[in-house]
């Protein structure tokens, strides 16, 4: 008995040593450090402008992990009209409540999230994809903005304060203004988890002693 409970405490230990390696990040891929006209109207958002760098080019990760987009609103003229689809996870709507929150998983073989903001102006339908480059004014666009001092973009909703690695500014174009806050989004990443190659000798060591003194037990 004594020498199965052995085996059991080094799978124990082995499994407590496969904790998560956070090495894996979002990043902007194609960046382009953006001149934005007109005012960032920061609604609920509580960084100064003058933090904020707005860049376009595509999100993506540099390994598999779990992205997710909270609403964090919207300043139109034109009500009820945007939307962010968000591949097979969902759609945020100018309906949602602020802070509302759809999740997106990216796997180690397809790093770039899956989304699109669409808009309705007087002339039709407007959208914009990720990896779809900016032009210029007069075709919708979005920006990729983080906080130029390397911390969080802050929003307010709900009565606390959240902090975003990104948030992404959709600009419609109609105006021709390139405010980008026509429809905001929080994004953050979260990577899986991914054990060390030591973690797995140490697994096959732990469920080998295991798998021994349960032979040993028998014979
Ligand atoms: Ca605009
Ligand atoms: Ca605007």
């Amino acid at each position: 008995m004594h020498k199965v409970s052995y085996g059991l405490a080094g799978l124990g230990i082995a499994v407590s040593m496969a904790l998560p390696v956070q090495a894996q990040t979002a990043s902007i891929g194609n960046a382009t450090t953006a001149t934005v006209n007109g005012t960032f109207d920061r609604q609920s958002i509580t960084t100064s402008f003058a933090d904020l760098r707005f860049q376009y080019g595509t999100l993506t990760a540099t390994g598999a992990g779990t992205f997710s987009f909270s609403y964090l609103g919207n300043e139109s003229g034109w009500t009820n009209a945007f939307s962010l689809n968000i591949g097979s996870a969902g759609v945020l709507t100018e309906q949602s409540a602020l802070g509302s929150t759809v999740s997106f998983v990216v796997g180690a073989d397809n790093l770039m999230p899956s989304f699109t903001f669409m808009t309705m102006n007087p002339f039709g339908w407007a959208s914009a994809s990720n990896g779809q480059s900016f032009t210029d004014n007069s075709n919708p666009s979005f920006a990729i903005i983080s906080n130029r001092n390397g911390g969080n973009v802050m929003a307010s909703y709900g009565g606390a304060s959240h902090g975003f690695q990104y948030v992404l500014g959709f600009n419609d174009a109609y105006s021709g203004d390139r405010d980008f806050d026509d429809y905001k989004v929080g994004v953050n990443f979260v990577a899986a988890p991914v054990p060390e190659p030591s973690t797995y000798a140490l697994m096959l060591a732990g469920l080998a002693a295991v798998g021994f003194m349960a032979r040993r037990r028998k014979a």
